[in-house]
């Protein structure tokens, strides 16, 4: 998919599956870090833990979609890991994660994406991640519909992913996660991508020596982990081309 069919997608539809992004010995490597980061209880750590989560910050498997999706002044505004543990009744409810932001009309904008990264199968009957294809474009203050399943939702579509799929999703569509009713734990790298003149959860003194060491290192990598360049505002960062 090259990266204007892939904002086509994400504009029509408000989120872009990319079916086996990650796999071969790049999947097992990142799997591999991701059990140690785990059994360490530092999935919301991932960086310092791991610097080999770095690589994934600007994949070449979907950063020129996120970059076609967001623009030349995108940055990242977290990295984190998740487990949602097998037979968990944690599902979320149906939301959109933007709905309590002012001064933005966001069915005509791209203020915030997401992205996750499966690592693990994710079943029919699994964690999925559940959207409502379009919903992006709904009207603000469009009502969700009051609903006791999951599955109840109209028009929701359940993404069953496989291990080193992901998913790009706009902040604006609505989506679940839907209960863990199978035999597997999900697990999950979530990130989100917002504009560089808005607050990244970074600071790049939250980062052990050798990760600031690369992240100085790279153009691309100091706009996307919010690093202040001198004479250049927050209105005018861009990526190389
Ligand atoms: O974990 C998921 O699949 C969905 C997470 C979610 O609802 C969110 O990020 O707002």
């Amino acid at each position: 998919m090259t990266p204007e069919q892939a904002r086509n997608q994400y504009d029509a539809q408000g989120f872009i599956h990319f079916p086996g992004a990650l796999a071969g010995a790049e999947l097992a490597e990142i799997q591999e870090c991701f059990e140690r980061a785990a059994k360490e209880k530092a999935l919301g750590d991932l960086l310092n833990r791991e610097p080999r989560f770095l690589s994934l910050i600007d994949h070449p498997a979907w950063f020129p979609a996120i970059r076609a999706v967001v623009g030349e002044d995108v940055m990242l505004r977290y990295l984190t890991g998740g487990i949602i543990p097998a037979r968990a009744e944690i599902g979320s409810g149906w939301h959109c994660d933007l709905s309590t932001i002012r001064a933005i009309n966001l069915p005509e904008s791209i203020i915030m994406t997401k992205l996750f990264v499966y690592l693990a199968d994710v079943p029919e009957d699994g964690a999925c991640l559940a959207v409502v294809p379009g919903s992006h474009r709904y009207q603000m203050g469009h009502p969700l519909p009051d609903i006791a399943r999951h599955e109840d939702m109209p028009h929701h579509r359940k993404l069953v992913m496989k291990a080193g799929d992901a998913v790009l999703m706009s902040g604006y569509t609505w989506h679940a996660r839907f209960h863990n009713r199978s035999d597997h734990a999900r697990k999950v790298l979530e990130s989100s991508y917002i504009h560089f003149w808005m607050k990244t959860q970074y600071e790049l003194n939250d980062f052990k020596p050798e990760v600031q060491e690369r992240i100085l290192a790279s153009h691309n990598l100091r706009q996307l982990f919010g690093v202040q360049e001198p004479g250049v505002s927050d209105w005018e960062r861009r990526l190389l081309p």
